[in-house]
């Protein structure tokens, strides 16, 4: 009798005897490969469809490149500080610690469900004292090389709820999300870490990156470099002068107005008293609105005159000053010089103020709209004539000469606000010392006192003023301070989310170390990370900040590289059958445990690498997973075939298996599961069709099928005799000659005439103009078609080709 596939029976027991045999622990040989995906955060729900969808792709990959002899380093860890968690844990009245504990041992008996080959020796947590030790650790040397200061930094806070909120809990329109009621801004004391220092690096090293050419490009758009210069203009009447910044010198000419943004600390000294309370008044009007609302191209641009002149360097005329928020006082240097005629901002400011607008670059109508384009210089003076281009470098020339400003480049990126007010984070590892604080009023806890630990709290809620719930364990906050003795205070601020993540793909390297965050020798070895796999979602913010933190470890001579994903890729999103997000309350979601119990983990996995390209979203599809489950009941049923087994392969299958050992292997490592697994399906309708195959062929085809379904195929492995772990065989390998390309001969024919033959592969042969090309070459054919006139041309595909002249 033969044996039915029974996916829950022999996934329990492989597994058992994968980790008893430790098969996945990382090699010690082979040339080093390290596979990663973004580690989960361990919500209470579990994992969702996309985890299983992004965790089984680099598993395929790390399996894949095991089989072909690779050092793979494949580990996975918990994502666990952070928001949801800390929610949870108000909401519930618990310690977010032991609801993430419990989250992490049920997330983690998903992901072991789902056979995924991680070195689980190698696991962390950040939210682990053993692992945030070493957060904090990082944290002081970073503090240490100046990359940190303490600033006041507008945040988000809902004074009904009376809590400081992310910018993930503010709705469009400045809504708090949980109480519906308007958002304020209050200035808080921040610690940012000054990562525009590295913008230039940031930028310039995505060159040498294997990422999608989408993520680069976000990369770029948000580090935003920008070229142009700083130019003084005078106050009238005074002797201060006001820089502003400029891509465009070139539009000089063009001024008619100056803007400040409501924050400029020149406001006051320029501002004339008539005009002081409408001023005032329009200052506080825009403390309310976002940055966002701010510079939102559809608002209509608004401002207030302050009465004050600047006087335009180039022409010597005075223009006037107002305070406009379009302007943003963190970007440049606060001040814009208003050029309506060739800034559309300018020019829709202007309309309702009632202000000239002056061309200065031909080409467009000014009187319409502003014109962007380049062209030649008018109504600029002894720059007349010159075309745009040009003007910018010889203008910029000119001003640094005179002294009137200097070339500058600016970035979009800004400062990183590291601070957050909340529990459930690393501490920031810092004392409050009147007496032996630094500029900033701190002093260092030392790294041998590290960690400092999260005091334990049973329960506990948000402050009312704004500051981390911290504030409050007074018995925590108050301290000793390190060098003195004296009393001190601990900062209460704690780390984001951010922080765990932006070097726990360092910790894997050398995960037990208990002298350092890592050594040298591990992380150069293993790093840095040969292929990451991720959501797109997280294409600016985690990558860049990863990104700053590994540079500034290169440059405190922690590392030996100064990048850390080599190559990064894409998963799609798994949305609900319905085409809409999966989310409890549109009762959509599709849960892992529920498709494996029903269907067995194979069937998922297979079904999750199928469906789609990996980089594309998906929508659930019942009838899909049924047809996956049939495609593996189908290899296992041929497996029991005793005919399908036989003594040898026959030549039809032995031409196609060998290149679908080709097929498989160049679709892996280009991320190509959708069309592996298809050639996989094509090659098991032959088999079914055309004969058998050896059993070591069989076998052959298990081993392709393995990265995918790892499970059943182990199981056919052993039925055929195969020797304990189909997971440790070498990768096949095909054989170049059996898979040379059909040729075909097609006749070539003039005017019903044999005048020659041509060879092409057997899919040209179908394609008229592929063989008309060809044929029209030939030597023979083509002496005689010279000096005639084709009138027709008769193609019979793959046979004959006839022109009529
Ligand atoms: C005059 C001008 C004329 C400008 C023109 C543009 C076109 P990017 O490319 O993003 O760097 N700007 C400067 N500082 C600003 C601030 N703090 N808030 C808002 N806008 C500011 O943009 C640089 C341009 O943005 C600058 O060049 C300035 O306007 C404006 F035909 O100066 B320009
Ligand atoms: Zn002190």
């Amino acid at each position: 009798m033969a044996k039915e596939y029974d996916p829950g029976k022999i996934e329990k027991k492989w597994q058992a005897r994968w980790t008893k045999e430790g098969v996945y622990k990382t090699p010690k040989k082979g040339k080093k490969l390290y596979v990663l995906d973004m580690f989960p955060y361990p919500s209470g729900a579990g994992l969702h469809m996309g985890h299983a969808r992004i965790y089984t792709g680099s598993d395929v990959l790390a399996r894949f490149f095991r089989m072909k002899g690779c050092q793979v380093l494949h580990p996975t860890g918990w994502d666990a500080f952070g928001l949801p968690a800390e929610n949870a844990a108000i909401r519930e009245k618990r310690n977010p610690d032991e609801m993430v504990k419990e989250n992490i041992a049920n997330s983690r008996r998903q992901m072991k469900m789902l056979g995924f080959s991680y070195d689980w020796d190698r696991e962390i947590a950040t939210t682990d004292p053993a692992f945030y030790k070493w957060t904090q650790w990082l944290f002081l040397k970073l503090y240490q090389m100046g990359l940190l200061y303490r600033a006041s930094v507008p945040i988000n806070f809902c004074p009904s709820c009376k809590t400081g909120l992310a910018e993930e809990e503010v709705l469009p329109g400045g809504i708090h999300e949980r109480c519906g009621k308007p958002v304020e801004k209050r200035m808080m004391k921040q610690w940012l870490f000054k990562i525009t220092k590295y913008a230039d690096r940031l930028l310039a090293d995505l060159k040498g990156l294997d990422w999608p050419e989408g993520i680069l490009q976000m990369q770029r758009n948000w580090i935003g470099r920008s070229e142009g210069c700083l130019i003084e203009f005078p106050i009238a009447g005074k002797k201060e002068t006001i820089p502003t910044f400029t891509t465009r010198p070139d539009t000089l000419f063009g001024v008619t107005f100056f803007c400040l943004a409501p924050e400029h600390p020149t406001v006051p000294l320029i501002v004339k008293p008539a005009q002081k309370k409408a001023v005032e008044r329009y200052i506080a009007a825009a403390k309310r609105k976002s940055e966002l609302e701010r510079i939102s191209e559809i608002g209509e641009k608004t401002g207030v005159p302050t009465g004050g002149h600047v006087i335009n360097p180039m022409s010597g005329k005075k223009v006037p000053v107002y305070v406009a928020d379009y302007v943003l006082m963190s970007y440049g240097t606060g001040a814009v010089m208003g050029v309506p005629g060739h800034d559309q901002r300018d020019w829709d400011f202007v309309k309702k103020h009632q202000l000239p607008i002056i061309e200065v670059i031909s080409g467009g109508n000014v009187k319409k709209q502003a014109y962007v384009g380049e062209g030649k210089l008018v109504n600029s003076g002894k720059f007349n004539g010159l075309p745009s281009q040009k003007a910018r470098e010889t203008i910029i020339k000119y001003i640094k000469k005179s002294r009137l400003g200097k070339p500058e480049v600016q970035y979009h990126l800004r400062d990183w606000v590291f601070s957050r007010q909340r529990y459930w984070g690393e501490p920031i590892p810092l004392v409050y010392c009147q007496k032996c604080g630094d500029e900033n009023g701190v002093v260092l806890v030392p790294f041998n006192k590290l960690p400092v630990k999260l005091p334990y709290v049973k329960k506990y809620e948000p402050t009312g003023t704004g500051e981390s719930p911290l504030a409050v364990i007074k018995d925590w906050v108050n301290t000793t301070c390190p060098k003195c003795g004296g009393s001190a205070k601990r900062e209460t601020d704690t780390m984001p989310n951010w922080a765990g993540s932006c070097w726990y793909f360092l910790r894997f390297a050398d995960p037990k170390n208990k002298k350092a965050p890592f050594s040298k020798k591990e992380v150069n070895h293993w790093l840095p990370v040969d292929w990451y796999l991720g959501g797109a979602e997280h294409a600016v913010l985690h990558l860049l900040y990863s990104r700053f933190w590994v540079k500034a470890f290169y440059d405190a001579g922690l590392v030996g590289f100064k990048e850390p994903f080599l190559r990064l890729r894409n998963v799609g999103m798994v949305l609900a059958e319905d085409g809409r997000k999966m989310s409890k309350s549109l009762g959509n979601v599709v849960n892992p445990d529920d498709v494996v119990k029903k269907f067995g983990v194979d069937t998922l996995r297979v079904y999750v690498m199928f469906m789609a390209p990996f980089n594309q979203a998906i929508a659930w599809s019942a009838k899909g997973v049924w047809g996956s489950y049939r495609f593996l009941s189908r290899v296992w049923r041929i497996f029991q075939q005793k005919e399908k087994i036989s003594k040898e392969t026959s030549p039809e299958l032995k031409f196609k298996l060998h290149w679908l050992i080709k097929k498989v292997g160049e679709d892996i490592e280009a991320i190509k599961y959708n069309t592996a697994i298809a050639a996989m399906m094509g090659f098991l309708n032959s088999w079914s069709q055309q004969g058998g195959l050896s059993k070591k062929d069989a076998g052959i085809f298990a081993q392709l099928l393995a990265p995918f379904a790892p499970h059943i195929t182990e199981e056919l492995w052993s039925q055929i005799g195969g020797k304990f772990s189909i997971h440790q065989q070498p990768w096949p390998k095909f054989d170049p000659k059996l898979i040379k390309e059909e040729r075909v001969t097609i006749v070539v024919q003039v005017n019903g005439k044999l005048r020659g033959q041509i060879e092409v592969s057997s899919q040209a042969s179908g394609v008229r103009r592929q063989v008309e090309k060809l044929a029209k070459k030939e030597k023979n054919v083509a002496k005689y078609l010279a000096g005639k006139k084709i009138k027709k041309v008769v193609f019979v595909p793959g046979r004959l080709i006839n022109f009529v002249v």
